[in-house]
């Protein structure tokens, strides 16, 4: 018979919600949001009802998750520096497929990776990703630093520093959202989303 070493580090949360514990190592992640920061840098982005996100955002990859008061939408050039988003770590990429991979999402191939930083207090409200063009492609969520509780369909996930969550499928479109981060040891809980846009 053979033994599944990592079958214990997966967990299905409901049909296509798929929880892996302590999958991603931040402190290979963090110094790289950093550097991603220091050149497209986090900003609070407006909704289109006028009022600003209570989190902080940018992106990297060939295409980053825009709102302002047009709606939301993808963009090649970040409308902050008027440049190409940076290119999307290969030790991000690596780590989206993986997890897509150890879901049940063989084949995955991310294009934008939204990265979120949340100071105590933020959090964001439910709603449904719906920007992007392929549904069939899963979306990778990456929870860094301060914990967080992540709400999917009716499940509440309580999050920690490293856990990655994968929802696709059945899934795919679920409701989902992040109640207000409470203050911790860390200053922040950052969050990398992973999508197939276009
Ligand atoms: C999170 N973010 O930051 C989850 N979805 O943990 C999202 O679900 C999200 O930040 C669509 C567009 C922007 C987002
Ligand atoms: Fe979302």
């Amino acid at each position: 018979m053979m033994v599944d070493l990592f079958a214990s580090r997966v967990e299905t949360i409901r049909d296509g919600v798929v929880l892996l514990r302590a999958f991603a190592d931040p402190r290979i992640l963090l110094p790289l949001i950093d550097a991603i920061a220091s050149v497209a840098p986090f900003r609070s982005m407006t909704v289109p009802g006028g009022k600003s996100m209570s989190v902080a955002t940018t992106s990297c990859g060939e295409r980053g998750w825009i709102s302002d008061a047009r709606g939301y939408r993808y963009e090649s050039v970040d409308p902050l520096t008027q440049r190409p988003w940076p290119a999307m770590p290969v030790e991000f990429r690596t780590l989206a497929v993986g997890a897509a991979s150890r879901a049940g999402f063989a084949g995955f191939d991310p294009d934008s990776c939204l990265i979120n930083r949340y100071a105590p207090g933020a959090r964001m409200g439910a709603h449904v990703d719906k920007d992007e063009r392929d549904f069939d492609q899963p979306i990778v969520s990456v929870s860094l630093g301060l914990p967080a509780r992540f709400k999917i369909a009716d499940a509440v996930i309580p999050l920690s520093d490293g856990d990655v969550v994968v929802f696709g499928g059945p899934a795919r479109t679920a409701k989902h959202g992040v109640s207000p981060v409470v203050a911790g040891p860390l200053p922040y809980r950052f969050n990398l989303t992973f999508r197939r846009a276009g």
